[in-house]
């Protein structure tokens, strides 16, 4: 497609203008004569890149999460704005993409950046629905909160949330506050945050049965989020002389220093040296903490699915499942996200709609930002001028069908595009000259291994490439941060 078609030429062949598509109906609620509109459960899952049984890797054990995914649909290459969590959610909550000078760093307040944003849960607020946020949602607790009807609950204590007193101990003594990087416990679920999360899910499913308003419950998970913290038994699950090191720890052949980092984030725990390579045996078992926090927090979803079962509510309560970016286990020596490599950027989403057949994968390209406006068509909500993603629910009743050219994401100086064979980035200063590149051809390289951006016969690629950058740089109805008139007042 790329050698084919322009961006305009694409979305004119569909019958697309690039900033609005007028939406049909909802496909089965609120039809003539009234019927409750369909509840939401959304379901973010912080740290989660696609590393789940459904996305084809088979030595995951995510049975819920695959389970959920043969009733829905399975989005096989969604990406995620931002690769860190606050801005990620600030830019999938408003609908809207990040700058250079908005939605940037891990503890974004969608509020500061975007005055007057009327989020996703307020936009239900305001059209009906019993909105409700548990655990991690937005970055910050109390961030948007008017979106709410009710005060967003998280689980009280230290977010590293250690249950061990060993680990305790070394979080005290520890000269940055954070403990060990993991932590295998013989405790119960709800020892853990996650636990407590899905309780807390399960009792208010209950609640809100008995309620006559639809509802909007958005559940944070917190894990796989370092400290790789879980019960044992998630971690007696894996055995780790089986789990696989990473098959490309190296800097990718050419890729510019702007591309890398020292995974700070992670270095800052106990036990992590401050530089150079994790020894094997370290990178192993890191990789089999990510894994047991993936089966754990897997194992807590179904419990609120089936709590979701049992009491009738699935055939109308729309399921959202998402992370909130990807994550690097030792690919390109690289551990934790904050980069615009694939393994940052590939970012799990499943949709569950009842009246929409399930079971289904789509190979085509959607970004977090879609998802705004596919749970407004969902639930036939009116669509907010602001929004700039696109409903993807034509893509869940076909999806095979052609769909977007290009998805855009950034992080820091770095934008990027992914279209369906290249991904291609480059960092600018602020006066808008570029000091690195990047370009991966997914076809044959598609781990990213060798940096082709500088290779005389890739000029014109990377021209056009940069071409689509620009073009959706200054296609942002909100381009700058502080101009944001008519978003409180576009619903
Ligand atoms: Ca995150």
């Amino acid at each position: 497609m790329d050698s084919l078609l322009t961006r305009r030429d694409f979305l004119k062949a569909m019958g697309l203008g690039a900033a609005t598509l007028a939406l049909p109906g909802c496909l089965f609620a609120a039809k003539k004569g009234g019927g409750k509109k369909p509840n939401v459960l959304f379901i973010a899952v912080d740290d989660l890149r696609p590393q789940l049984n459904c996305y084809g890797h088979k030595q995951m054990i995510s049975p819920n999460i695959d389970r959920l995914a043969g009733d829905g649909v399975t989005f096989l290459r969604s990406y995620c704005q931002v690769p860190v969590c606050g801005a990620s959610r600030a830019s999938l909550l408003t609908g809207v993409r990040p700058t250079r000078d908005r939605f940037i760093s891990y503890n974004v307040w969608a509020e500061k950046d975007l005055p007057g944003a009327l989020s996703l849960p307020k936009h239900f607020k305001n059209n009906g629905y019993h909105t409700i946020s548990n655990g991690k949602i937005f970055h910050h607790r109390t961030d948007c909160l008017d979106s709410w009807s009710e005060s967003p609950w998280r689980p009280r204590g230290p977010w590293q949330n250690y249950v061990l007193q060993e680990s305790k101990r070394l979080t005290r003594q520890g000269s940055s506050g954070k403990g060990p990087a993991f932590e295998s416990a013989d405790v119960p679920d709800n020892a853990y945050f996650d636990g407590m999360i899905a309780d807390k899910g399960i009792s208010d499913l209950r609640r809100l049965k008995k309620k006559d308003k639809p509802f909007f419950l958005a559940l944070g998970f917190f894990k796989p989020h370092l400290p790789f913290n879980a019960p044992k038994r998630y971690w007696d699950l894996y055995k780790r002389e089986k789990i696989d090191l990473a098959d490309n720890p190296f800097r990718p052949k050419g890729a510019p220093d702007a591309a890398l980092h020292n995974w700070g984030e992670l270095r800052a725990y106990e036990g992590i040296p401050g530089k150079g390579r994790l020894p094997d045996e370290l990178a192993r078992t890191l990789i089999h903490g990510y894994y047991a926090c993936v089966s754990y927090t897997d194992a807590q979803i179904g419990r609120v699915l089936a709590e979701l079962d049992r009491l009738g509510l699935r055939r109308n309560t729309i399921v959202v499942l998402w992370g909130d970016h990807g994550w690097n286990l030792g690919e390109h020596g690289l551990w934790c996200k904050h980069c615009n490599f694939e393994t940052s950027l590939h970012s799990p989403l499943i949709v569950n709609a009842p009246g929409i057949k399930g079971g289904r994968k789509t190979m085509a390209l959607t970004e977090y930002l879609d998802i705004y406006p596919s749970l407004c068509q969902l639930c036939n909500l009116p669509l907010p001028a602001h929004l700039e993603g696109r409903s993807f629910v034509p893509l869940m009743k076909k999806p095979n069908r052609l769909w977007k050219e290009a998805v855009f994401s950034r992080y820091y100086n770095g934008d990027s595009v992914k279209t369906d064979r290249y991904r291609y980035t480059e960092w600018r200063r602020k006066d808008g000259t570029i000091y690195a590149r990047m370009l991966y051809d997914h076809k044959t390289d598609p781990h990213e291994n060798v940096n082709i951006s500088e290779l005389p016969q890739n000029k014109e690629l990377v021209k056009k490439l940069g071409r689509m950058l620009q073009e959706i740089r200054s296609a942002g109805k909100l381009s700058h941060s502080g101009s944001t008139s008519g978003v409180s007042t576009s619903r």
